[in-house]
């Protein structure tokens, strides 16, 4: 665990094994990733809007390249963009200075996944450059589109995807061991299990949910690879192969991805809401109990993917259930947020306006996905915009709003420096207006029956023609939508060397990392720190400051109101405090 501290500059900012070097790392690669992705949708967005215009970079874009368009954006955004923010940049950056550790407990394991995640990275560029162009069969490479290259046209740029989602799996396995290791065994003296963050929990959550459900997609990965390869079949009918059993082995794991994108934007969420609302999150227990359940549910919704593939009928109504069912430790949570709202005494940094703009768009993104998840339902909208528009609405919140809420929270831990919050805030309205005016249409063109991926808009059916309308109003949301995003690039890059200087606690909160020096040096605490309290005493009575921070041994006898994180201080935990503050007084 302990490592000397790097003298070189290799050794401290590119083979770093310091878990923030790391953290920054991934962020800075998943920003990076997100301009790729952003501008791969804007292309598509622009060629559906003006289909015989050039798009600029990128050309007309023919049936086969918009395709490629398509399977690469939806790609990165998910595999290079979400997974790298939520997951390893704030897992890594965060997480340990929550725990009051000092790094990762694999510090050496956690360099190694960078760096190959870095290599899937390239590789997945590179695919952009080789003959034939990217890979086309969809971000869910379904065969037999995917399987042999005559289907869509590309050959090498398939492969290299199925590589570097390969690599990049391997990469995110050993970042999901390293993030439960040092959440269950890097805890500080009295940091127990219900005294942890909510951001804690749900990073534990996500790991496990990815570990469980990733091997076997790395199985059809490779399956499908050795078809295209060696000719091996697994999935081509005319060889007595099954292109059903890829479907199954991707939404196995596809669909539990979505919540290991989802479960740290909820924990950064749980964050932002109660430090800037000043109450305890109202329902600590439940909020972790329901996100477990939810965990656990998510392995048995996945066919929902696959109402109309050709499964036995009588496989639907399972699995309508079970999606209907997992629909509701969701709303638990968002009501929990809201129930935390109450009575508060509320402030709107940027960082908040991004948590409670999550609540908003995710509750569409939520509501539409129990439409889509009775079947009967599902047949008629399976594969129109209006699927388009569910996903985003919970793809584009968890990804993005969860990243903001997250960036313009801990910056300041981060950079030492606070961001400006005007900027903040307008790159927030033009955010949450913007993405509104890009999906919100689609909704519409999905219930007039318009199909997704349709490379040629003009071959459309007459009755959708006057959807075009539509079409463009939502690429004009998509141009503001990424034209916002410079306010915040600015922000962030000028804020880095020039903002105001952060104290240790600039935004009065309770857990660990504001108890480091910001930054934090190596090693992060000056001293290790003791936990004496839940995570989240705010708003209490008396002179003083409204919290108690859980660091702090001595609460001068005030108690927290409310629910949850201080469920196991108030109770009588309270009463071996006197010991413990010795003990720190000692020191
Ligand atoms: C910046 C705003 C975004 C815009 C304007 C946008 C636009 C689009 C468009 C036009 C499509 C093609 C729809 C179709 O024809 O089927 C698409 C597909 C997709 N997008 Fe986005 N998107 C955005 C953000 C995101 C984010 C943040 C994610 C995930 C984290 C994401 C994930 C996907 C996925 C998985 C697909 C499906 C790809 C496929 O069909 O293979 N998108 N997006
Ligand atoms: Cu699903």
């Amino acid at each position: 665990m302990s490592h000397g501290e790097p003298t070189s500059f290799w050794r401290k900012y590119i083979f770093s094994v310091d878990h923030k070097v790391i953290g920054k790392q991934y962020m800075l690669t998943g920003l990076f990733m997100a301009l790729v992705g952003g501008f791969l949708a804007f292309g598509l967005r622009h060629h559906l809007a003006w289909p015989d215009q050039d798009v600029p970079l990128l050309g007309a874009l023919a049936p086969h390249q918009y395709n490629s368009v398509v399977t690469m954006h939806g790609s990165i955004m998910i595999f290079w963009v979400a997974m790298p923010l939520l997951v390893a940049g704030f897992g890594n950056y965060v997480l340990p200075i929550m725990v009051g550790a000092d790094d990762m407990a694999f510090p050496r394991l956690n360099m190694m996944s960078y760096w190959t995640f870095f290599v899937s990275v390239v590789i997945v560029i590179a695919s952009f450059f080789v003959p034939g162009g990217a890979a086309a069969g969809g971000w869910t490479s379904y065969p037999p589109l995917s399987d042999a290259a005559e289907m869509s046209g590309v050959n090498w740029g398939v492969n290299l995807w199925l590589l570097a989602v390969a690599v990049e799996f391997a990469s995110f396995l050993m970042g999901g061991i390293n993030i439960i290791t040092t959440a269950l065994n890097l805890r500080v003296k009295g940091l127990t299990l219900m005294r942890l963050p909510m951001f804690v929990w749900q990073q534990i959550i996500a790991s496990i949910v990815f570990l469980l459900s990733v091997g076997p997609l790395v199985a059809g990965a490779a399956m499908l690879l050795l078809d295209r390869t060696i000719g091996s079949g697994f999935f081509a009918p005319a060889q007595g192969g099954d292109p059903l059993l890829f479907q199954h082995l991707f939404w196995f794991f596809g669909h539990p991805e979505v919540y290991v994108l989802l479960l740290p934007t909820i924990g950064i969420v749980s964050e932002v809401i109660t430090c800037n609302a000043r109450k305890a999150i109202y329902g600590y227990k439940m909020i972790l109990y329901s996100t477990i359940a939810a965990g656990v549910l998510s392995f048995v919704v996945w066919a929902h993917h696959q109402f109309i593939s050709g499964i036995d009928p009588r496989l639907a109504t399972p699995f309508s259930l079970t999606t209907i069912l997992i629909s509701v430790p969701f709303a638990v949570a968002m009501f929990a947020f809201l129930a935390t709202l109450v009575r508060g005494s509320i402030r709107f940094p940027a960082s908040m306006l991004f948590a409670l703009g999550f609540i908003a768009n995710f509750f569409v993104g939520g509501v539409t996905g129990v439409i889509l998840g009775s079947a009967a339902a599902d047949i008629y909208f399976h594969d129109t915009y209006f699927v388009v528009a569910h996903f985003h609405y919970t793809l584009v919140p968890s990804v993005f709003f969860g990243t903001f809420a997250g960036i313009y929270h801990w910056f300041p831990k981060m950079w030492g420096r606070r961001l400006n919050e005007t900027l903040g805030k307008l790159h927030f309205l033009g955010t949450f207006v913007f993405f509104n005016m890009v999906f919100l249409p689609q909704f519409k063109l999905g219930v007039m029956g318009h199909h997704r991926r349709i490379a040629d808009p003009s071959l459309v059916y007459d009755f959708l023609k006057g959807g075009q309308d539509l079409q463009v109003l939502s690429t004009v949301g998509v141009i503001g939508l990424l034209l916002t995003q410079v306010l915040f690039i600015f922000n962030f890059f000028y804020s880095m060397k020039a903002g105001k200087k952060a104290d240790r606690n600039p935004w009065q909160a309770t857990t660990l990392e504001w108890a480091a020096p910001s930054p934090p040096p190596h090693g992060n605490f000056d001293e290790v720190p003791q936990v004496y309290r839940g995570a989240y005493e705010y708003s209490l009575p008396g002179d003083g400051p409204d919290f108690v921070p859980q660091w702090q041994a001595d609460s001068g006898g005030r108690t927290a109101g409310g629910d949850g994180g201080s469920a196991d201080a108030a109770g009588d935990g309270r009463a071996t405090e006197g010991s413990a503050s010795t003990d720190r007084e000692e020191a």
